[in-house]
């Protein structure tokens, strides 16, 4: 990829909202990824391989664990820089904000809200560093949208657990040291417990052949005889509201993150539009073209808007699933609309990876897809303002 020139959109002095550490967490996050991710995102995404070295480099900028508090090796800080440091990775690519939101909202958030004491001490810290890496399995083949109709389960049997069924689609699986994963019990509630690699009859084969998503790792999580000891079940939480409240912190992370690739692409259909001339003078200069660019920026700033105040009420312990599923749904569609008119902006070097638009609206599809799908969270939106559940079953 080409020099990272790239220059954020602040329409409405957003900045002016943000506190002055919110600002510096932020700028340090975005210089990192112009000096270590920008020159060799686009190489890992066309081979499809994971950099993994960038691992140490995400625990250094605090992107694993942000609101965990200190004493479990979290950086203590609120939801609005969580938000920023998803948004300026995934400025980046939405691969490696995966992985982030992957490790601190479904590895480290469960751990740290439905753990033991004892789990939280031995997981959270080397987490947070880097060290060892999580994944969140509640997917399975034929259970997507409907996680209620998992089949994974676990029969008791004394101070450990059988597990047997599988996961598919899971982010971070074939890298990741230890996954959090959602089973049935012997009472058929749903339950979460840290499976380690290592244990017998546990295994993470990579999911090949993506479009989307190629510098993240994803892969199943099979589960034949697992023996894991009961320290390692969740005590309290039973139900789907368990991962569902995981999914809470994750789908609000995202709409963040999305914003990030959103930028990218408006900030470099604009520069290109100023530097590429047609019959005579820059295509910026051309009405079309300036429709293109003054939507996507006015859409950038309606959801820009949307998580400032998402954040606060956040903050505020006020944001409810329903306002969070519309955030999700609102954000990465915008962010997926302008990845394609911005790809049109650039003609036919749009499709070449000398400009991140491709990579960003590849990526843009599996987003649009996981957390949630893109209807999934209309429903949610439409039971809660009509008090009717179309989701059927
Ligand atoms: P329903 O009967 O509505 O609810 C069951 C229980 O859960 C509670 N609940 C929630 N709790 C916390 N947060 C939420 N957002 C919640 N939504 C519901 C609910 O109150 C109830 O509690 P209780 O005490 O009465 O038992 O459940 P349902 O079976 O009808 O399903 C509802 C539905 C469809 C909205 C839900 O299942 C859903 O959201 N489906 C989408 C599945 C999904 O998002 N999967 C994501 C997998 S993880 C992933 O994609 C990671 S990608 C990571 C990356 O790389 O970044
Ligand atoms: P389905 O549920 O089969 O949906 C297919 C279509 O039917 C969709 O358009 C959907 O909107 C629609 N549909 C379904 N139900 C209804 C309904 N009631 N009304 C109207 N339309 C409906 N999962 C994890 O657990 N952990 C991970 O780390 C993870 N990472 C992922 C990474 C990638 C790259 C991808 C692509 C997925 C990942 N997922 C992960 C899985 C993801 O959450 C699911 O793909 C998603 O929830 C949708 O499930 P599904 O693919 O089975 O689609």
């Amino acid at each position: 990829m080409a020099t990272d020139r790239f220059q954020a959109p602040d329409y409405y002095l957003l900045d002016d909202l943000l506190s002055e550490e919110h600002k510096l967490i932020r700028n340090t996050v975005r210089e990192w990824v112009k000096k270590e991710v920008s020159p060799i995102i686009e190489d890992y995404a066309q081979r499809a391989a994971f950099p993994k070295h960038l691992i140490s480099g995400l625990a250094g900028i605090g992107a694993f664990g942000p609101y965990i508090p200190v004493e479990y090796g979290g950086a203590g800080l609120d939801q609005i820089s969580y938000g920023l440091i998803m948004q300026e990775i995934e400025r980046g690519d939405s691969g490696l904000r995966s992985t982030a939101s992957v490790q601190s909202s479904l590895v480290m958030y469960p751990i740290y809200t439905y753990g033991s004491e004892a789990q939280r001490k031995k997981y959270l810290p080397k987490l947070a560093t880097g060290e060892w890496l999580g994944c969140f399995g509640l997917t399975e083949p034929d259970a997507g949208s409907n996680p209620g109709g998992m089949l994974t389960n676990y029969k008791d049997a004394g101070d450990h657990v059988i597990l047997n069924g599988s996961k598919m689609w899971i982010s971070n699986a074939p890298f990741a040291d230890i996954a959090v994963v959602w089973a049935k019990d012997e009472a058929g509630d749903i339950r979460g417990l840290v499976v380690e690699r290592g244990m017998e009859g546990f295994t993470t084969p990579e999911t090949h052949g993506k479009w989307s998503l190629r510098a993240s790792a994803t892969g199943e999580l099979v589960f034949d005889n697992v023996k894991v000891p009961k320290e390692n079940i969740f005590p309290e939480i039973k139900g789907l509201k368990g991962p569902l409240g995981c999914l809470n912190s994750a789908r609000y992370g995202i709409s963040w993150g999305v914003i990030g690739a959103a930028m990218d692409c408006y900030d470099s259909a604009l520069r290109y539009a100023k530097e590429r001339k047609q019959f005579g003078r820059p295509i910026a200069g051309f009405q079309l073209q300036q429709k293109k660019l003054a939507e996507m920026v006015t859409e950038i700033t309606k959801a820009q808007l949307l998580c400032w105040r998402l954040g606060v009420l956040k903050n505020e312990h006020r944001a409810t699933p329903q306002q969070i599923s519309m955030a999700k749904r609102n954000n990465v569609n915008m962010a997926l609309e302008i990845a394609r008119e911005a790809r049109q902006i650039h003609g036919g070097m749009g499709i070449t990876g000398e400009y991140p638009i491709m990579r960003h609206m590849m990526n843009l599809e599996s987003v649009v897809t996981y957390e949630g799908t893109h209807d999934i969270h209309l429903l949610i939106t439409g039971m809660h303002i009509t008090g009717e559940n179309a989701f059927g079953g």
